[in-house]
């Protein structure tokens, strides 16, 4: 099997700044756990992002679920403190899919995502327009998108064809776009970072339609390089010792394919 390069190595070989930073922190922390944070206040969200921040390289939100009656958006401005803190980046799963001038409002004026965000997902299926508005509201942050290649929930629409489209608009753009999310390795081209959500120690079928991969599988033998892990963390009954496990899974997978 060729020798694969290691994050650090990765890293001088991207243009973008998240991206970048991305690689370097899980180097540093030697951690390819993303947290995502299905919470139901952003309290909660607060406070386990502080106890399992030194173990993940990036914590996932998704801003329009918290409930509209005591939301407040100050409280993720401490989220952002916390990450710079302790050194891991914020992703809004904002899945933002429509047309760039609506993108673009969805970014900057709805919950400011812009301001607090490090990188944020997109459909492609509009086409570049998506990823267009989004450099125009990063303006000169340092921001980035992640493209939806796969899905991980059963019946999703997304075939082959589609998928290679996506690759190729993230390759006209590679300035701006990090990644993917996706179930596997799509691309050969090291500045693309490969990160699968739908994970748990235990695979299988999860609640309404997700499905579940083990970080071993999605590591070594799928070969993406981040794992996003949700339920598997929030729901278990010591969330630190969860966020341990799963870290020290990931990253042994990664180990052992360098
Ligand atoms: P879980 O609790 O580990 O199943 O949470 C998975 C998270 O990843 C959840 O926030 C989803 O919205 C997100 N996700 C996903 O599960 N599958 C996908 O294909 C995409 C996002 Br895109």
């Amino acid at each position: 099997q060729a020798k694969q390069l290691n994050f650090q190595e990765r890293a001088l070989l991207t243009a973008n700044p998240v991206a970048k930073k991305l690689l370097n922190i899980m180097t540093q922390k030697s951690t390819n756990l993303i947290f995502s944070a299905d919470v139901d206040s952003l309290d909660t969200l607060l406070d386990l992002a502080s106890i399992v921040g030194p173990h993940i390289c990036a914590i996932k939100t998704h801003i329009n679920t918290f409930a509209v009656e005591n939301f407040k958006l100050d409280l993720i401005y401490k989220l952002r403190n916390v990450a710079d803190e302790q050194n891991f980046l914020i992703l809004e799963d904002s899945k933002f899919a429509d047309i760039g001038n609506t993108v673009y409002k969805q970014y900057v004026d709805g919950y400011h995502i812009c301001e607090w965000a490090d990188f944020v997902t997109a459909h492609a299926v509009s086409g570049p327009g998506v990823i267009e508005a989004l450099v125009k509201g990063s303006g000169n942050r340092d921001r980035a998108c992640l493209l939806i290649a796969q899905m991980s929930s059963d019946g999703n629409l997304v075939s082959e064809a589609y998928t290679n489209g996506v690759l190729k608009i993230a390759e006209d753009h590679s300035g701006f776009v990090a990644g993917f999310i996706c179930r596997q390795k799509l691309s050969s081209k090291p500045n693309f970072i490969h990160i699968t959500p739908g994970v748990k120690l235990a695979a299988g079928m999860g609640t309404l339609g997700q499905q579940y991969l083990t970080p071993d599988e999605v590591i070594k033998n799928r070969q993406s390089d981040v794992v996003i892990v949700g339920s598997g963390i929030y729901q278990a009954e010591d969330p630190l010792a969860a966020t341990i496990a799963y870290k020290e899974a990931a990253f042994a997978a990664y180990n052992d394919l360098l």
